[in-house]
């Protein structure tokens, strides 16, 4: 499976959102399978900021990671990503999470994505499409979010429904 996890937390930020899995689902090497729900959810890392919109998909393509993430980048920019610090604000961001069981390290991708598994933000939304996929060290979505703490950092924001799907 392929997992890719949105953001945004500046602007309009459900239209962020939908405007990039548009813009995904433009790209003919890309097929995207599943949208979780929209999650409201509070900023971690760099606190001080708005709350962010997230949600994840799972994709299908015949790019390879380094190809995806091309494509990720290019669909931010296509919507006109503003950031302009780490961790901070941004209109859109997109993040290859899990590509397969593939591991890689290199200086403009690492997969897993290496702080997915202390992310709820990442992780309530990922059990949902894919409670039963290993992500961390063998363990799903489901086993590590047994382990934290309860919070209501994430909260159910709606339900996605997109017609150009
Ligand atoms: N992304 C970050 C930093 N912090 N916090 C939330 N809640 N959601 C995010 O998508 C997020 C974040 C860096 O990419
Ligand atoms: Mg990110
Ligand atoms: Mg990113």
């Amino acid at each position: 499976m392929i997992i890719l996890g949105l953001g945004s937390n500046m602007g309009d930020r459900e239209s962020n959102i939908k405007s990039a899995i548009c813009e995904l689902n433009k790209q003919s090497k890309i097929t995207i399978n599943k949208i979780s729900s929209l999650y409201e959810t509070k900023p971690v890392g760099f606190v001080n900021q708005p709350n962010f919109f997230n949600l994840v998909i799972s994709i299908n393509t015949m790019l390879n990671p380094h190809e995806l993430l091309t494509e990720c980048l290019h669909a931010e920019y296509q919507l006109g990503r503003i950031r302009k610090q780490r961790w901070g604000p941004r209109n859109i961001d997109i993040d290859i999470l899990v590509y397969h069981g593939h591991i890689i390290k290199d200086e403009v991708l690492q997969l897993p994505h290496p702080r997915l598994h202390e992310r709820s933000f990442v992780l309530i939304p990922l059990q949902e499409i894919a409670y039963d996929l290993p992500v961390y060290q063998g363990l799903t979505s489901k086993d590590l979010l047994q382990t934290m703490n309860a919070n209501d950092d994430v909260i159910l924001y709606k339900k996605m429904k997109l017609d150009f799907l």
